[in-house]
């Protein structure tokens, strides 16, 4: 039997990968480091710190920054993006996804969040879904970003399921990586995924009878 449905946040459940594009845009382009929607897909499911890593590591100058001047980049870019979160409203749930969520709730299938983003909480609130999930595993404890299971594990931990009961849904590569890592079943969405037991183009084909279908063919 299918115990749980793992979701990602950041382009699964809203798109807030351009607004992290948009403040990590801004803040790079202030140390002279200008970066595109391309080298942003690299940190989907990346955390903070290991974002600005990368960001600094692509413009050729990750020796230049000490810790605490990395810290106030991070949090500089924090500012940023927490402030472009009011414009979210329940319209900027991705298709599908309420529709999906208010159906695993009435078949008494236990959903769980598997974001490393520290905003997961107050995003899910400005959306207005957060109490359609059972459970969401605490960013601020991991100590790993995706690729590493550890997000996904926390999930099922915190559900109290096994992971390999679990359908997983994630729309970046390391996120991918993760749920495949743990045991879980896949699922992506989006061009360009490698290694996902299901692919779809869109959110809004992720509807019950299809995930129910993926579920029965995986056993
Ligand atoms: C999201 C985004 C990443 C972001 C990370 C941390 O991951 O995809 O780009 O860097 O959260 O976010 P914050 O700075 O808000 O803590 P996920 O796991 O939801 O795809
Ligand atoms: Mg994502």
């Amino acid at each position: 039997k299918l115990e749980a449905v793992i979701f990602d946040l950041d382009g699964v459940i809203t798109d807030t990968a351009h607004l992290h594009f948009q403040a990590w845009r801004q803040v790079a382009c202030e140390i002279g480091i200008e970066i595109d929607e391309t080298f942003n897909n690299t940190l989907k499911g990346i955390s903070r710190g290991e974002s600005l890593r990368r960001i600094l590591h692509f413009g050729g100058c990750e020796a230049a920054f000490t810790q605490p001047q990395r810290d106030a980049l991070a949090s500089r870019k924090n500012g940023i993006y927490v402030d472009s979160l009011s414009q979210l409203t329940a319209q900027s749930i991705l298709p599908g996804i309420h529709e999906l969520l208010l159906e695993l709730r009435e078949r008494q299938i236990p959903t769980g969040l598997a974001s490393v983003s520290l905003n997961a909480p107050t995003i899910l609130n400005m959306l207005g879904i957060a109490e359609l999930f059972t459970f969401c595993a605490d960013a601020g404890r991991i100590t790993h970003s995706k690729p590493d299971p550890e997000i996904f594990l926390a999930a099922c931990d915190g559900l109290g399921v096994s992971a390999q009961r679990c359908i997983g849904i994630e729309d970046a590569q390391a996120g991918i990586d993760a749920i495949n890592a743990c045991g879980m079943h896949s699922i992506g969405i989006g061009a360009g995924l490698q290694h996902a037991g299901l692919r779809l183009t869109s959110t809004d084909q992720l509807t019950w009878p299809c995930l129910s279908a993926f579920w029965q063919h995986a056993q």
